[in-house]
């Protein structure tokens, strides 16, 4: 049997000598040296030997460890985010690669969100990227942008799709055009079709009416082409009311939302607020419902599963000075967007309104120009009474937009083309179902698309 005797360059290494693990290193024993150098990972020096030892014997869980224990003082950027990455820590890896932000970075950054099914971050990177693209590199990164906004598309349309399910069944406005006469008794029963749907008597008489004028103006006899004017009338009414919610500029920017009780605001702040903070925003919500202890529950449910911070009262105090914290709150500490939720009813005598101007003179206060959107929720199974709802706040508040909820309820999803036609204010996004996902931007032709198929 042969032992070793230990050299005294190991001896002297075991006691922490940075040079002797060094040559320890440099004469092959890595294993040895890095056992070693796991006992001094506090000196900067000896850490960083160990992290490019790990990074050379691809030992990249335990360079992982490193970085979580000492954050950005192990390795360069570029090495931290190739780490992070190998070992599945995505986030981190995704943050990294955002942070050194030239064209390589940012297009490795729009793959990890592409994993991640976060599609529109990856558009928006890849456009990064494409600015800062060397021009052999350019085609590629287009291909990339194209094909995930194409999967986008089709992605948004399956949902309102799947959203408004129930309505095309109930109502079956596309089945009316298959192999019909075109004649009065088919007019007829699109206006009765499409008044079930919720667009509105008015809507549908006039809707029908166009539809009728064209028809004889085109003589057209088959029904299948009058599938298409239908369609392109009631889209010309909804794509008057396209609108999008935009926070791109710098800045603190505050939503505030309003609707009668049970029309959605809570579950639409938790869905929005997911989303923003997918996007990388930092998002507060206030509770600006103090009407009931379970609606402060609530949001607090939604804030904790959107990642959002949260600012509340108790039950019962004053709406306007907890919107008062937070939004000051939200200025102190550099938020990018306040989500604010109000009651749908209120305690006191006070008009609702009333309340509502308050917070919102508020807010103007704190942040002047805010809030940027004021957006009134409406439940589309309600159908035509929201129109009535909508008419009363609108009187009294700059109402910026609409999201209208429920959908998927029930059979009335024709009820946006109401809302379009007679209030005239932008659909800014519309609810789908209960889930944190089911909240999109409003697009007239998929909605039309879905509507009638
Ligand atoms: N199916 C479906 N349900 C929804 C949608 N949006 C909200 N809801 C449901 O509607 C109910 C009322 O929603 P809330 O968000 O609590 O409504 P609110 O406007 O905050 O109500 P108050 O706080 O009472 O004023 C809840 O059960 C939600 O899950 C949607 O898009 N689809
Ligand atoms: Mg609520």
């Amino acid at each position: 049997m042969i032992f070793f005797r230990k050299s005294d360059l190991e001896k002297k290494a075991e006691k922490g000598d940075k040079s002797a693990i060094l040559e320890l290193a440099r004469k092959g024993k890595v294993k040895k040296a890095i056992k070693l150098l796991e006992r001094f990972t506090d000196d900067p020096d000896l850490r960083k030997v160990l992290f490019d030892l790990y990074l050379k014997e691809g030992m990249f869980r335990d360079a992982h460890r490193l970085i979580e224990n000492f954050g950005k003082e192990v390795g360069t950027a570029r090495e931290r985010a190739i780490v992070c990455e190998k070992v599945g820590d995505l986030e981190r890896a995704l943050e990294e690669y955002m942070r050194i932000g030239d064209f390589e970075s940012l297009t490795k950054a729009g793959e990890i969100l592409e994993k991640m099914k976060r599609t529109e971050e990856a558009v928006r990177t890849y456009r990064r990227a494409l600015n800062l693209a060397p021009p052999l590199k350019r085609r590629d990164i287009e291909e990339k942008i194209s094909k995930l906004e194409g999967s986008q598309r089709e992605g948004l349309l399956d949902r309102i799709r799947r959203g408004l399910k129930k309505t095309r069944e109930a109502v079956r406005i596309g089945d009316l055009f298959s192999g019909r006469a075109v004649d009065e008794e088919l007019f007829e029963e699109l206006e009765e079709t499409l008044v079930r749907a919720d667009v509105g008597v008015e809507t549908a008489m006039s809707l029908v009416e166009e539809v009728r004028r064209e028809a004889k103006r085109r003589n057209i006899s088959r029904s299948e082409e009058l599938k298409a004017v239908i369609k392109d009338r009631i889209l010309s009414i909804v794509s008057a009311c396209e609108g999008e919610l935009r926070f791109e500029d710098k800045g603190l920017r505050v939503v505030l939302f309003l609707g009668v009780n049970g029309s959605g605001k809570t579950t639409t702040i938790g869905k929005l607020a997911y989303r923003l903070v997918g996007e990388g925003k930092r998002v507060m919500v206030v509770a600006g419902d103090t009407f009931r202890a379970a609606a402060i529950e609530q949001l607090e449910i939604w804030a904790k599963r959107s990642g959002a911070d949260i600012t509340k009262g108790e039950e019962g105090s004053d709406p306007a000075s907890v919107v008062y914290r937070g939004v000051e709150k939200a200025v102190k500490e550099g938020y990018d967007i306040v989500l604010v939720d109000t009651a749908g009813r209120l305690h006191t005598k006070e008009p609702l309104v009333n309340e509502l101007k308050k917070i919102r003179k508020v807010i103007s206060k704190i942040v002047p120009g805010e809030p940027s959107e004021v957006l009134l929720v409406l439940d589309a199974t309600v159908g035509q009474n929201s129109i009535q709802q909508a008419r009363v706040f609108k009187e009294a508040l700059d109402i910026t937009g609409i999201v209208i909820t429920k959908l998927d309820g029930s059979a009335k999803g024709g009820a946006v083309v109401a809302v379009c036609r007679e209030l005239g204010i932008p659909v800014k996004l519309v609810g789908v179902g209960e889930g944190i996902d089911d909240l999109q931007p409003f697009r007239a032709k998929d909605y039309v698309e879905a509507l009638i198929g």
